[in-house]
């Protein structure tokens, strides 16, 4: 009988806290302590070692059912990877209101704060494959489902507020142009390729989306350090029916950051899986990832008052016009338990809202409620992957649906229609006063067009208006990122188009990419628009430029992002035999203390011999990681330590790239010692001579900073 009890499960290294999702999701666990192994009939397997042969050096027998089931499942284990957005993390989590919203919307998971309404929430990217590298420059999407007492609700967003195209009729377009390009394949998750270039040359109204993933946006520090957005203008009715516009935000807790070009190609390198093992590590170590939920609520007799059209989802509704009102948080507490059972089968869709949130006539999100459903029976094979348990509703599911592929309810009764007598009228519609869902009798009319709103047709302004805000840092880091993309570009005319686009937006920004691609500054002419139909009056299509309310919005730059906390940074502290023990744990309490996550890194894995005697355990062999992979670096002293360091090459670039890319330094003793060995300058250091309250406080704080930007253009000079 079964000897080895495995040790008590621990969901992924953290506390496991109770969720009414958890308990749903318990139904289906697998528990395979103390148990014997078993075909897929459940017979009990005596050899998993050999198959059955016809003598010991025989053929395989075809009689062998235990081969040929485990053979068969595993060559169909693999499913379809998303079509967009495959490579993804999630986690689980709750949401709970600050005070009742039902001044807003009638739904339920709204009404009270005392209310934990559990969700999942997957992040991803959206040009790779599922097993692309995690840094790619890329919009991220920020998907949020919570389990509501009333159904499930998907809030399904990315990290950047406006979208590429205006029409849910170019989204194929749009990603076949982004994709590796067809006859090659080439490039994996990355958007510097000529077939988006092209397209976004003839496409002016993806200027905007265009400034966004072109700046630092696109390349965060941590999935925790973003924002999220719901892009499309929604709409929340209130229990008496009244309904008013709303654009959804997601403030993270920790502020936005994010790493340089350089830092994100060798990140790439160092650990593809850079942003997925930093959400898993943070969860595991308790430090639960967190946001707002900020909401922009516009009256309805307000539409048309802006400069823009709110169903246009290449616009912003910018802060300083409606605040972002902050009405709850989000708590990721518990990583998954199994990454194909609930991350890549989660299946999300925008057309899953409840009773008091509704949608708007955005035709990109119009769009988008057919896609979901449909492309899920593709990828989970048919109808049923409602009944997934990642997917399944907490309330209550009952219908006249049947069968299909998979079915996993057993429907019981004769009755599979409505109305019906023979189940007693079974189920029943919902009146609204029982939750019934009541569509918002929005009023419609006019012809039957293919067309788009006039203010659609304001391509550059709000894209000015963001490359307006930005400090200069990441103005500059915008240029580059032009620079490197459209210098991967090969057809010339491919190139200049986009500049000339550029050229609308910001005349310095086009001549300073112009400058790096050894083009001519072009002339402000009018761009090439494709998206023109056959037969109508190209006039109409030119772009159209509105006053915009405001000509900067501090909440587009993350320089002026939150700033006050040191947690979670990930700090190296780089040592060697003959290290200064006190100084390094001095800085390891104030760290740890700060909630940042000192790491020892040294010229060797197991252990190191500390200055006087005692042992520190290492962390990491130098050789496996970068500084890339860390937030900030400490140098401690000790005469040995230091000088062997200072003669390793791969300490010296560690803390010359670190220094390169504005991170946090500390030195303290002999630390100097590797600062001067790097050629950085000492000035940008922070030194003691021991790591006294001082040092550790400064450090702290610096690294709350999370760059030193005004560092970047002196670190130029310093060989990489
Ligand atoms: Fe999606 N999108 N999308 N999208 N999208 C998918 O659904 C689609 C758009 C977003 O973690 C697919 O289940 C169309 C905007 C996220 O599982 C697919 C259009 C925004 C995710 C699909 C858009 C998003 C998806 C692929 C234009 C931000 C990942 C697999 C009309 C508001 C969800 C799947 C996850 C996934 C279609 C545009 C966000 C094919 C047709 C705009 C976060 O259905």
């Amino acid at each position: 009988m079964p000897s080895k009890k495995r040790p008590a499960r621990k969901a992924s290294g953290s506390a496991r806290p109770s969720s009414a999702k958890q308990a749903a999701l318990d139904r289906f666990r697998e528990d395979p302590d103390g148990q014997l192994l078993t075909t897929d009939q459940g017979v009990r397997v005596n050899d998993d070692q050999n198959s059955l042969k016809a003598s010991a050096r025989g053929p395989s027998l075809l009689e062998d059912f235990i081969l040929r089931e485990k053979i068969t499942h595993f060559d169909h284990e693999r499913i379809p990877e998303r079509v967009v957005h495959a490579r993804g993390a999630a986690a689980h989590g709750y949401f709970q209101v600050y005070h009742s919203l039902g001044r807003y919307t009638r739904a339920g998971f709204l009404q009270d704060p005392a209310k934990k309404t559990p969700v999942f929430v997957r992040f991803s990217t959206v040009a790779g494959s599922r097993g692309s590298s995690d840094l790619a420059r890329d919009v991220r999407g920020f998907a949020v489902k919570f389990y509501t007492d009333e159904g499930n609700f998907d809030l399904v967003g990315n990290n950047i507020p406006v979208f590429f195209i205006q029409d849910a009729v170019k989204f194929p377009d749009l990603i076949h142009a982004v994709k590796p390009e067809p006859h090659n394949e080439i490039p994996q998750a990355a958007s510097a390729h000529d077939t988006f270039w092209d397209f976004v040359s003839l496409m002016p109204e993806s200027m905007h989306m265009i400034m966004w993933v072109m700046s630092d946006r696109a390349i965060p520090r941590s999935l925790r350090m973003m924002e999220g957005f719901g892009i499309h203008t929604f709409r929340l009715v209130d229990a008496r029916g009244a309904a008013r516009f709303v654009k959804f935000h997601w403030k993270p807790k920790l502020g936005v950051h994010s790493v340089l070009w350089d830092e994100a190609l060798k990140i790439s390198g160092k650990d593809p899986d850079f942003h997925r093992r930093d959400l898993w590590e943070a969860i595991a170590a308790g430090a639960y990832p967190e946001w707002e939920l900020g909401l922009q609520i516009i009256e309805e007799a307000d539409e048309h008052k802006f400069a823009f059209d709110l169903l246009d989802p290449t616009k912003i509704v910018p802060e300083e016009q409606v605040p972002v009102e902050r009405v709850g948080r989000l708590v990721l507490d518990r990583n998954p338990e199994n990454f194909f059972a609930e991350t890549e089968q989660v299946a999300f869709h925008p057309g899953h809202v409840v009773p008091g949130i509704e949608f708007s006539d955005d035709p990109l999100l119009q769009g988008r409620l057919f896609s979901y459903t449909d492309t899920q029976l593709t990828r989970l094979g048919g109808p049923n992957f409602h009944e997934i348990p990642i997917n399944r509703p907490l309330a209550p599911m009952h219908n006249n649906q049947r069968d299909g592929h998979m079915r996993q309810n057993i429907n019981v009764g004769r009755a599979a229609y409505h109305p019906n007598t023979l189940g007693g009228g079974c189920p029943m519609q919902a009146g609204r006063a029982t939750g019934g869902f009541v569509t918002h009798p929005e009023t419609l009319g006019g012809p039957k067009v293919r067309d788009r709103g006039e203010k659609f047709f304001d391509h550059f302004s709000q894209a000015t208006l963001f490359w307006n805000s930005q400090s200069d840092p990441e103005k500059q880091h915008i240029v580059q990122a032009l620079r490197f993309e459209l210098g991967k570009v090969e057809v010339p005319e491919v190139r200049e188009r986009v500049v000339g686009m550029l050229a609308h937006v910001d005349r310095t920004l086009a001549g300073q990419v112009a400058e790096g691609l050894g083009l001519a500054v072009p002339k402000p002419t009018g761009p090439v628009n494709g998206s023109v139909p056959a037969d109508a009056d190209p006039k109409k299509f030119q772009p159209i430029t509105l006053k915009q309310a405001v000509d900067r919005s501090a909440a587009l730059s993350m320089a002026k992002t939150v700033k006050d906390s040191a947690e979670t940074r990930k700090v190296a502290i780089l040592a060697a035999d003959g290290v200064d023990g006190e100084a390094v744990a001095a800085m390891k309490r104030a760290l740890l203390a700060a909630g940042a996550m000192p790491k020892i890194v040294a010229s060797h894995g197991g252990s190191l011999k500390a200055e006087g005697g005692g042992a520190l355990p290492v962390d990491f062999a130098l050789l496996t990681v970068g500084s890339v992979l860390f937030d900030a670096v400490f140098i401690p002293g000790g005469d040995r330590s230091t000088s062997a360091l200072a003669g390793d090459a791969t300490a010296v670039l560690f803390v010359r790239e670190a220094y390169k890319h504005c991170k946090a330094i500390a030195a303290s003793g002999t630390g100097l010692a590797l600062v001067e060995a790097a050629g950085v300058d000492a000035k940008d250091v922070l030194t003691r001579r021991d790591a006294d309250g001082q040092l550790t406080a400064a450090f702290v704080k610096a690294i709350a900073q999370h760059r030193d930007w005004a560092r970047e253009a002196r670190a130029q000079s310093v060989p990489a």
